[in-house]
């Protein structure tokens, strides 16, 4: 294997900006059909809003590296009274984990196993989540300002989205009297 030689990448710690970069996927609301609760607020806010981007994902990944990383920007917004965010998925290696730290903005971090655990952290600048093999996790912008943050990961550890997918995770992100509250997902019980 040839050597591989280090490198400084600059984050920008506002936008999410990641340069150099190598990949950049953006998900708009169009393309999240069926992640929300209340699919024709949905479908309505995206004919409305001209189908705003939800949210980015940026990434830095080398040939050869066993490591990559990246940064996703989760717009400020809600679908109803649920709050903009990412579509969640387990890691196709169940053995592999991941690490979550925020720059900007406040989010929730919403995690679950198969076994029927769920837990939540904090997602505020300052902190890292450590997000154990075995989670499914899905990040919740639950502030009023686009919520920045930076993600490490095993070039092995791939997505798994379809379990997620098909019902939602046990747990939603809601605004209840002007602040979030987790409540369970109806669709899940
Ligand atoms: C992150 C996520 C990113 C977007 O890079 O992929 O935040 O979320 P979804 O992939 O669930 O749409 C990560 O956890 N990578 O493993
Ligand atoms: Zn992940």
């Amino acid at each position: 294997m040839s050597v591989l030689f280090p490198e400084e990448i600059a984050v920008d710690p506002v936008s999410g900006a990641v340069s150099p970069s190598t990949g950049h996927h953006v998900r708009r609301l169009g393309d999240l059909g069926g992640l929300f609760l209340d699919e024709p607020a949905r479908a309505a806010e995206q004919s409305a809003l001209g189908d705003p981007i939800v949210y980015d994902v940026i990434e830095y990944k080398k040939d050869g590296a066993d490591l990559f990383f990246g940064t996703t920007i989760i717009q400020s917004g809600k679908v109803g009274d649920e709050y903009y965010m990412t579509r969640g998925h387990y890691h196709a290696r169940a053995d592999l984990g991941e690490v979550y730290c925020t720059q900007r903005g406040h989010g929730i971090l919403l995690l679950e196993t198969r076994d029927g655990l769920s837990e939540t952290v904090r997602m505020v600048p300052g902190s890292c989540a450590f997000i154990p093999p075995g989670w499914a996790h899905r990040s919740i912008n639950v502030g009023d300002e686009p919520l920045v943050f930076t993600w490490f990961c095993s070039v092995e550890a791939g997505h798994d989205y379809a379990a997620i997918a098909e019902r939602g995770m046990l747990k939603r992100v809601v605004e209840r009297d002007g602040a979030p509250r987790v409540v369970d997902n109806d669709l899940r019980r």
